[in-house]
């Protein structure tokens, strides 16, 4: 059964879905969407989440299990509101959840928080990660044991806001000829609770080897790192925001730069599409989410997966949702 292409669960709303596999089984780390009546805004205050909760499958014949709230954040000192993309890495038999939240000053930082067990509980640390900023955090477990935090996002993901290095609330995007704000990466400390350095601006080049413009909606960066490897090679997804499509570029090195390739996946329905890629038994599978639950209430979602295929050239075959 490998198509999927229905809600995972029903009885909450889900977004945003990390997969990872740990232990043979299938966890996701999604956001937990709340349902109100507030209003959408390009500040993405609808996106008002308070806690996640982590799904599982033993395999995938199986039902999908909602493990319960791993962490709320009324358990965590720096934040103030909207929990937004988790991601979850395992490190010597700890887990480490990766997740975005507004500090209390308004600003979004990445926080950390660990457990033993892949489904949490989780203990978040007492403050969010030093020279941290924006949202949509993804990690990169490297062949070579590095790690790496891969995160970014305009508009409500202020990312343009920090052009400067840093925080300038006037801070807007680039103009449409100049290159890309683009996403963010930098390497983990040993403890997976600190930045190695600070965070460095990626590189995504187009078929003349020159950086990604800021008008070149189809293409840019707008949010939704993710990173995979397969055959050798870094491949680079994410999502084009404004015109709704999830694509990739692939490098030769965890830093970039990486060159645009192709779409992933075609809009889906609401206006966010968010993704990651897994192996699993030696398939690949795209995690995604629509609005289909809520017939298209932007921050009312859900998630779903599909199988994803490369050609013999290692090209991702494009997808509809
Ligand atoms: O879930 C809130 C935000 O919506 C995420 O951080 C973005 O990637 C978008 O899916």
């Amino acid at each position: 059964m490998a198509e999927q292409k229905k809600p995972l669960v029903s009885h909450i709303f889900t977004a945003d879905p990390s997969a990872r596999v740990f232990n043979d089984k299938i966890y996701i780390y999604p956001s937990h969407d709340l349902a109100h009546d507030g209003e959408d805004n390009d500040e993405g205050d609808e996106y008002q989440m308070e806690d996640y909760h982590i799904l599982s499958l033993d395999n995938l014949e199986a039902e999908c299990v909602d493990n319960g709230e791993a962490l709320h954040m009324k358990d965590i000192p720096w934040v103030s509101k909207q929990m937004w993309a988790p991601d979850c890495v395992c490190k010597d038999g700890k887990y480490y959840l990766y997740f975005p939240a507004r500090d209390k000053e308004g600003i979004f930082r990445i926080g950390v928080a660990v457990s033993d067990k892949p489904e949490g509980p989780f203990k978040a640390e007492p403050d969010y990660i030093k020279g941290s900023y924006s949202i949509d955090p993804a990690i990169l477990m490297d062949d070579d044991g590095k790690a790496y935090i891969y995160n970014g996002g305009l508009w409500g993901g202020q990312l343009e806001k920090w052009k400067t290095g840093s925080f300038d609330p006037n801070g807007g995007e680039n103009a449409k000829d100049e290159p890309e704000v683009g996403p963010l990466v930098c390497e983990l400390a040993d403890n997976m609770k600190e930045l190695k350095g600070s965070m460095q601006h990626i590189m995504i080049l187009d078929e003349n080897g020159e950086e990604l413009r800021a008008g070149d909606e189809d293409r840019r960066y707008f949010e939704d790192p993710w990173i995979h490897k397969y055959n050798g090679k870094y491949y680079f997804s994410y999502s084009t925001g404004t015109t709704h499509y999830l694509v990739y570029a692939t490098g030769d090195s965890p830093y970039g730069p990486f060159t645009y390739q192709g779409r992933i996946l075609e809009p889906v329905l609401g206006w966010t599409t968010h993704h990651s890629i897994v192996e699993y038994h030696g398939k690949w599978y795209l995690f995604y989410h629509d609005c289909e639950l809520s017939n298209g209430i932007n921050h009312r979602r859900n998630v779903k997966y599909m199988e994803l295929k490369y050609d013999e050239n290692g090209k991702i075959i494009t997808m509809t949702p």
